[in-house]
């Protein structure tokens, strides 16, 4: 449509890239740390990918001040990291680890002194491990525990950061953890998804309440949902209709409802009732989850599309395994939906690439919540990014990748979303979590030998799009 014209962006658009603790930082042991969750996970023989650790990481708990060097040569504007928990408060009750919170305090004045804004996530999945072995998210004391340590950090931090998130992809904590199992603390049983994701609410409830006591009232306060986009397969179909509105529910609603309205969705309980009586939900927990916020996190990978039973198994190449192999099914009452893989191209992940995914979504939470400001927390793409004889690393699809996804942004800001600003997944390759250091998402590469850190071909195309703050017209780069 705008193939001519230029998408301008606004002035103070927040472009910028994100990251997590357990993905970078390594020091596992340093300064006190303790193991969280995905310490104990990593290091069980057969539930990452070649037996990769964070031990190690990028390292970037030693070469922090390299990797600010790199975000200021990429023009960032923002960075959005996540505070490691057990880095901070080892047993995940009791008193703070001053050395922890000085880590990030330091890491903050560095960003702070070359204009980058700090965007804080408070929980991005690393549970300390005593939490867990105490029950983990389904037990109640959990959401406490995190409304605990979310008053510590803001009282360390509130002065210098003024844009905070409680939790990162809620969804992913409760399905892909207590679900399928292919995410720490790796267990699988569907009332636990459905106490986790409780908690994991009341967690974010709490926790706003907690930074709110401590944080100067200009802090804007916000969660990272990663809302799934779910599709019908044939949208004439009952069965598929119902299918996706199960799916949606159980990917997006069952946090995003409580968050924004203040109740559970009527169906999801309904749909759930042979699962449990959803008594682990207490008077006034809903309206605890449903605290003022600023602004909504949206993390966006790809789109699912969704149907009711079919008669024969789909081949792999018409099969969506988005969300990880595993024997166990996280869809709690809907074990029946099958996954169908959405034409186009497809990621080192195996996921098709479906930008007007990005439009719709950020479009279904601007009507949602007119209030909240909307920033794009996640977005990009895994590719199998390799040195060239030169040492440069070449990535154009990332490229084409990033400016569709770019233009989608700016065609819901076109129609009356008021997106903020944008951070690409993700700064460094990284720890994939289950896939190990097999998938590579950074617009910087990192030899995971050598831990040296190139810029890639998108990240210098990424610092003029910073710099012009729009799209060019042309796409030639
Ligand atoms: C998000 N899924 O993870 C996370 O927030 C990042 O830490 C991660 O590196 C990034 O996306 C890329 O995967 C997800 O299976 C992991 O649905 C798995 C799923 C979704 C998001």
């Amino acid at each position: 449509m705008t193939e001519n014209n230029p998408r301008v962006f606004p002035p103070d658009f927040l472009w910028g890239a994100a990251t997590a603790a357990y993905q970078i930082e390594g020091g596992a042991r340093d300064g006190g740390r303790t193991p969280s969750i995905w310490d104990t996970f990593s290091h069980t023989p057969g539930k990452v990918l070649a037996g990769d650790t964070g031990d190690v990481a990028c390292d970037h708990y030693h070469r922090w001040r390299d990797d600010l060097a790199l975000m200021s040569e990429l023009n960032l504007r923002s960075y959005r990291f996540s505070v490691s928990w057990p880095r901070v408060q080892p047993t995940g009750r009791g008193p703070a680890v001053q050395r922890g919170l000085d880590f990030y305090r330091e890491l903050v004045d560095g960003l702070l002194e070359r204009d980058i804004t700090p965007i804080v996530t408070l929980y991005h999945w690393d549970l300390p491990q005593e939490l867990e072995d105490a029950g983990g998210w389904p037990e109640r004391e959990t959401a406490e525990r995190f409304a605990e340590y979310a008053g510590i950090v803001g009282e360390t931090l509130g002065d210098r950061v003024s844009l905070w998130t409680t939790l990162n992809e809620p969804f992913c904590s409760a399905f892909l953890g207590y679900g399928s199992g292919v995410h720490a603390p790796g267990r699988h049983d569907h009332e636990s998804v459905l106490r986790a994701a409780h908690h994991l609410n009341l967690a974010h409830g709490l926790g706003t309440q907690a930074l709110r006591s401590v944080l100067p009232r200009t802090a804007e306060v916000s969660i990272s949902f990663n809302p799934g986009v779910v599709h019908p397969l044939n949208p004439e179909s009952e069965a598929d209709r119902d299918a996706a509105r199960r799916i949606d529910n159980l990917h997006t609603r069952i946090f995003s409802d409580p968050v924004l309205h203040g109740s559970y969705p009527e169906d999801l309980k309904q749909d759930t009732a042979r699962v449990t009586d959803w008594s682990f939900v207490r008077d006034g927990d809903e309206a605890t989850i449903h605290q003022p916020l600023d602004s909504i996190g949206i993390n966006y990978y790809t789109t699912t599309v969704v149907s009711g039973p079919v008669a024969d198994e789909l081949p792999e190449s018409k099969r969506a395994d988005n969300h990880g192999k595993s024997e166990h099914s996280m869809w709690v009452a809907a074990e029946d939906v099958v996954f169908h893989r959405p034409p186009g191209d497809v990621t080192e992940m195996g996921w098709t690439v479906a930008p007007s995914g990005l439009t719709e979504l950020l479009l279904r939470f601007s009507r949602e919540a007119p209030k909240l400001g909307l920033y794009v927390t996640e977005n990009g793409a895994a590719y199998d990014d390799k040195p060239d004889a030169s040492g440069a690393v070449h990535d154009p699809e990332r490229i084409s990748y990033l400016r569709q996804h770019f233009a989608a942004v700016h065609d819901a800001m076109e129609q009356g979303a008021d997106v903020r600003g944008y951070q690409v997944w993700s700064l460094l390759d990284n720890f994939e979590w289950a896939f190990g250091y097999s998938k590579r998402f950074g617009i910087v590469h990192v030899d995971f030998d050598t831990l040296a850190r190139t810029p890639k071909s998108s990240a210098r195309w990424y610092a003029g799009v910073i710099a012009a703050n729009q799209l060019p017209a042309s796409q030639s780069d």
